[in-house]
């Protein structure tokens, strides 16, 4: 240990990961909540966005003394110019993860898939449709092989916009449109936000910002819908399945396999795999009662959604799962895996394992899978877990017993189909109960855990305020995590904790008030919910009039900080529950903060603690219903004597 031992209940809400940090401590391993202790008087220059290390005259900083960089840059052009290059980082991962799938999909239609193969061919002929591509009379490789190449087109793009933006309202179109910010090919976005924040080239703050928009635009309206709709037609469009989430869910006598990252090439074959009798047969041989698959970060809520496999944690689970003891072999491909596993798996028998060339990390083994041959090389991975087993200490084991039930697999499709069954799948009903105020509005509560920050603490509260104030909750990513952990997803959570509103909604078709919707890139799934939502009608002609509020609580990573943009510049308000890097910029802040509202309809919030958050949201929410004039009815649902004298209906 390196400096004074840390107290778990404090930096952690879930009794598993309060046990295992307990264990940490115990067998003197540190994690991310120590070097957090360590790191803990961070730089304010770069948390307020004023220190540019973008030439070699630099790095500067802007202090009173020193308001201007050697080249003249002031406060405002550094701020904007660091908060668009992370924009480009979090749409080049969510971008670059997409664009893998593309390329997955494109040798499935040309028939060497390797062992994938369109599963899905409903979602296929949907998008299809969607894109314009000619189906008629086409078989289904020849409709994807066109709809791959129109994919990879959205990369490559110079001069057009994304042909993916036509997904959206027509009027969000043309308000990107009257914004000079549509995006063209989201590579050339990529580039070209790398082009303008290098020394001596944009130096604008409004028009740094605008091409944040832009940039992020690429992402959710690009690169991360593209994602999502081709692992729909690779792997399947989710459907309501039941599963279990948290650290309890590895077992105390199977070969437990953990799988973290974010792309589903791999977890999804590991996931048909790992049910092989032969090599269960294997693990029984080693002694093992079986074998256990479960996932961590979003690569867990993939697998989750589309197979049912347990979720053992979120992003700051990850050095706890090694703690337990109990795994064998973590296997890890890209985004959010900490390079402080190979060292925590050093005091236990664990191997840890990366699977990718453009992802090493020193300590690990490296192990590039072949998507060509993936069957065997999933099986040689569950293989060499098996063989990990005999290593295992039992008097380093010690797993928690805390797990929760949780149904995931809430996609637009699922949606659509429990409120409205198979012959009237649709959002009418929900469009409906939002009208009437039994529903107040829809908010998405997305994004990471951050240990500057009680783990879950702020995402649990404000979960359970809003459901309570008959608010629907979409979740994904970690935050999604949280609720699973917490018992949140499940139909009976809305018997005990939701408003009678939304208990009405959720009983009446067997929902959960809580939606798990999936992993990062499935917030385009969020926008897709919006956009039927409007579609459907009588809620307003584009996202940013419907009664929808986007919060990312506990954030840490640059894919948070595009998502947030893109959900801005799609008209949906959002709050953070910790600032952005801006505070060392009046301008920078006044734009993303109120001058949004007047381009796109909405604006970034800062709220930092859960009530405020609350609050905040109601407020936006009530402010919507009563620009769409639908804020009395709702009110008379409240049975409060008092407010009823005073609304006088
Ligand atoms: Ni999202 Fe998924 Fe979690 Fe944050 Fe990381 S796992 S892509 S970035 S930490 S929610
Ligand atoms: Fe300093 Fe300007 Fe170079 Fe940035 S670009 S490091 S502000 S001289």
């Amino acid at each position: 240990m390196t400096q004074e031992p840390i107290i778990p209940i404090d930096r952690v809400s879930d009794l598993a990961s309060i046990e295992t940090l307990a264990k940490a401590a115990r067998d003197c391993v540190d994690t991310c909540y120590d070097r957090m202790e360590t790191q803990k008087n961070q730089c304010k220059f770069g948390k307020s966005g004023i220190c540019c290390r973008i030439c070699h005259m630099g790095p500067c900083k802007i202090t009173k003394r020193s308001p201007k960089g050697v080249c003249g840059a002031d406060a405002d052009t550094i701020v904007a110019r660091n908060y668009l290059r992370e924009v480009v980082g979090g749409s080049a991962a969510h971008s670059d993860h997409g664009r893998h799938l593309v390329l997955r999909l494109k040798k499935v239609a040309q028939g060497n898939g390797g062992g994938y193969e369109i599963k899905d061919e409903k979602a296929l002929r949907r998008a299809a449709k969607d894109y314009k591509v000619e189906s008629a009379g086409k078989s289904k490789e020849e409709i994807a092989l066109d709809l791959a190449n129109l994919f990879l087109d959205e990369f490559m793009r110079q001069e057009d916009p994304l042909v993916t933006l036509s997904l959206a309202p027509l009027k969000q179109q043309s308000c990107w449109r009257k914004n000079n910010i549509e995006p063209f090919g989201v590579d050339r976005m990529i580039v070209e936000s790398m082009h303008r924040t290098t020394m001596g080239v944009d130096h604008h703050y409004e028009n740094l910002l605008l091409q944040s928009f832009r940039t992020a635009l690429s992402d959710g309206w690009g690169g991360s819908r593209i994602a999502m709709i081709v692992s729909d037609i690779l792997f399947g469009t989710p459907y309501p399945v039941k599963s279990d989430a948290n650290l309890g869910v590895l077992g105390e006598n199977t070969v437990n396999i953990l799988v973290h990252g974010h792309e589903p090439e791999l977890s999804e074959m590991l996931a048909v795999v790992a049910r092989d009798p032969e090599l269960i047969a294997y693990a029984k041989d080693a002694g093992a009662e079986g074998i256990t698959l479960a996932g961590i970060c979003c690569t867990a809520n993939e697998i989750l959604m589309r197979h049912g496999i347990p979720i053992a944690g979120s992003f700051l689970q990850q050095e706890l799962a090694i703690i337990t003891g109990a795994v064998e072999i973590m296997i890890i491909d890209v985004q959010c895996c900490m390079p402080s596993l190979p060292e925590v798996a050093a005091a236990y028998h664990t191997e840890i394992i990366s699977t990718t060339d453009m992802a090493k990390t020193s300590g690990a083994t490296h192990l590039a899978f072949d998507s060509d041959d993936a069957i065997s090389s999933a099986k040689d991975l569950i293989k060499r877990a098996v063989d990990n087993y005999k290593n295992r200490d039992p008097s380093k084991v010690a797993i928690p017993k805390a797990q929760s039930p949780v149904i995931g697999g809430f996609s637009v499709d699922a949606i659509k189909y429990i409120l409205g069954g198979t012959f009237r799948a649709s959002f009418r009903p929900l469009n409906d109960a939002i009208i009437a105020g039994r529903i107040k509005g829809v908010v998405g509560i997305v994004g990471c855990n951050n240990p500057k920050a009680k783990t879950d603490a702020y995402m649990n509260i404000l979960t359970k305020e809003l459901i309570r104030q008959n608010v629907l909750v979409l979740k994904t990513g970690c935050a999604a995590v949280a609720s699973a952990k917490e018992g949140m997803m499940l139909p009976e959570t809305a018997l005990s904790d939701a408003g009678e509103g939304l208990r009405e909604v959720c009983e009446a078709v067997g929902m959960p008030p809580v939606l798990h919707m999936g992993s990062c890139v499935d917030n385009s799934r969020i926008l897709e919910a919006a956009a039927e939502i409007v579609k459907e009608g009588g809620l307003g002609d584009d996202i940013s009039q419907l009664p929808a509020v986007g919060v990312a609580p506990e954030w840490m990573s640059e894919k948070a900080v595009a998502i947030g943009t893109y959900f801005v510049a799609s008209g949906i308000d959002v709050i953070l529950g910790q600032p952005f890097s801006i505070e060392g910029s009046e301008n920078v802040k006044t734009f993303l903060n109120e001058k949004t509202r007047e381009l796109f309809g909405a604006s970034f919030h800062d709220c930092e603690d859960p009530y405020q958050a609350t609050a905040k949201i109601l407020e936006i929410l009530d402010e919507a219903r009563k620009n769409l004039g639908i804020n009395k009815k709702q009110e008379r649902k409240l049975y409060d004597m008092k407010d009823r004298r005073e609304l006088n209906v």
